[in-house]
This record gives C-alpha cells, sequence and structure tokens, in this order.
C-alpha cells in the first residue's frame, strides 16, 4: 500500500513519467492485463458507463497504485478498473480523479493521464459533470467538447515544452460518436479553478471570451494527454445551467440528482461509443 507513504509526485526531484511508467507497471501486475489499448476518466454522472463496456477483467483500489490519493469528492470511486470490449480491445476505467482545487498541484492532476499513457492507452476520453451555458441545454444533456478555455492558467508542462493543441479534442473522434448520436452537440469547455461556482459575472465572462461549459476539470488532463500522444475524446455532461443562466442558486446536490438521473442513458451512449473507437 502506498497511503502511508509520502507520494513521490509531491518531492521535486521526481519525474513525474518515471511514475507514471511505474504505476503503469503494477496496474498491469495487478489487472494480468499487459497493455491497454484506451483509457477513459469518468466525471460525476458517467460512472454507470463502466458496467455497460464490456467484461470487468479486474477492479483495483487505486491507492495501490504508486502517485494515486484518495478521492476528495464523495461519490467518486477511487478505483482503476480494467474492462475487455466487445470488439477485444483492453479499457482502463479511471475513477479516481484529483482535481485542480484540491491543491495537490498539476502533477497529481494529471497522474492518470500519463498512467494510461504509459500503460499503452492511444485514446483518452475525459468526462465530466458541468454547467451549461447555452440555455438550450437541460440538465441531463451530454455534449461533445470541442475545444477549450484553461482558466487555471496553469500548465501541466514543465519547462521549455512547447506542445501543440490544435484540434485537441479529436475532429474525427468526435464524428464517431456522432455516428451514434447524430443530435450531440458540441461546446468549448471553459476550466475554472474552483471549488466554488462562478459568479454569474465570470459566466458572462466565459461566454464574451467563446465558453459554452463551465467546468472544474479536463483541461489540464487533455493538454497532458496530448503531451503523451494521445488522442482524446471529451464529453460533458450538463448538469445545471451555469450560475446567473438558471435562475436559482446552484448546489451540490442538484448536480448530483441530475447526474443520477441522466446515469443510464449517458451511460449507454458512451459504450455505444466506446465501441467504435
Ligand atoms: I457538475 O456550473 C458542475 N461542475 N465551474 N460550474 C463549474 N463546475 C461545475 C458546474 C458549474 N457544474
Amino acid at each position: 500500500m502506498s497511503t502511508s507513504l509520502p507520494n513521490p509526485l509531491d518531492l521535486p526531484d521526481t519525474d513525474p513519467f518515471d511514475v507514471a511508467r511505474e504505476a503503469a507497471a503494477q496496474i498491469a501486475e495487478l489487472t494480468g492485463v499487459e497493455r491497454h489499448d484506451i483509457a477513459l476518466t469518468l466525471g460525476s454522472g458517467w460512472g454507470r458507463a463502466a458496467d455497460l463496456l464490456g467484461e470487468t477483467v479486474a477492479n483495483v483500489p487505486a491507492t495501490d497504485v504508486v502517485g494515486f490519493g484518495m478521492p476528495a469528492v464523495p461519490g467518486h470511486v477511487g478505483t482503476l478498473r480494467s474492462i475487455l470490449l466487445p470488439n477485444g480491445k483492453h479499457a482502463l476505467v479511471i475513477g479516481a480523479r484529483t482535481h485542480y482545487y484540491e491543491g495537490h498541484g498539476v502533477r497529481r492532476v494529471v497522474h492518470s493521464v500519463r498512467t494510461a499513457a504509459a500503460t499503452g492507452a492511444k485514446i483518452m476520453v475525459l468526462t465530466n459533470g458541468a454547467g451549461g451555458i447555452k440555455e438550450s441545454w437541460t440538465p441531463g444533456t451530454p455534449v461533445l467538447i470541442s475545444d477549450h478555455i484553461n482558466l487555471t492558467f496553469d500548465s501541466p508542462l514543465e519547462g521549455a515544452t512547447f506542445v501543440d493543441l490544435t484540434d485537441l479534442y479529436s475532429t474525427r473522434l468526435r464524428e464517431l460518436a456522432r455516428t451514434v448520436d447524430a443530435s450531440l452537440d458540441e461546446g468549448v469547455y471553459v476550466q475554472f479553478r474552483g471549488p466554488q461556482y462562478e459568479t454569474p459575472a465570470e459566466v458572462q465572462m466565459a461566454k464574451a471570451v467563446g465558453g459554452h461549459i463551465v467546468g472544474m476539470s479536463t483541461a489540464l488532463e487533455a493538454i497532458a494527454a496530448r503531451q503523451a500522444g494521445m488522442e482524446i475524446l471529451g464529453f460533458s455532461l450538463i448538469t445545471n445551467l451555469a450560475a446567473g443562466i438558471q435562475k436559482t442558486p446552484l448546489s451540490h446536490a442538484e448536480v448530483i440528482e441530475a447526474g443520477k438521473n441522466a446515469e443510464a442513458a449517458i451511460g449507454d451512449l458512451l459504450a455505444r461509443v466506446v465501441a467504435t473507437l
């Protein structure tokens, strides 16, 4: 167990890619699956998809794998699950997201993505629950992420690492998703630092700069996934309209409730999309 040991990612002289490679070796050992082809991070509302993707080969507590901490948000399962898809590919489902607002630094936020890449995954599916700026999106609507604006102004890249972010959220994968559901809308995801929700003025700012979705994850992870050479598919479940767009105050309980109500439908959607990848 690595729980009582200091997290090596917190030590300044550690190479985070070494930790990711070590974590990937542990996952291979613990799951008996040598390489994974695709990885998914399931955010709020998306958890049910794991049961629908295929046959679970192994379910490992994330705390047994180096670099992973305990989940901070109730309802986020802290496991790494290896699933055999009907097409014979192996999927790694990461149910242990570390959020930027937890304050453990960006290395911890993107460790799961780097680990996924080190297991061999070429496609990273990033999902989240988020607030919607478009009024046509009722709570429970899944939308594709077409691009992002990183309002954390932080980065997982260290030093002079110049990474191109053109087509970060792969057009090819979005088109594949639309073969499953042609009605899928898309939008620009704006990552705020959180954990407070936005003020209505901040939501208007996000809208003015071209944003459609507000959330507290994903953008930093997508940058790390691109650095690692993965192709990225992003999905947001709109659980609420953003502050000031909806007239009532936001509550975490309502967000969880909207997620629960949409869970079966979006789980089915995601499983069918993954089958095309
Ligand atoms: I669920 O309205 C969920 N996560 N920043 N704003 C931000 N994050 C969110 C929201 C929201 N809803």
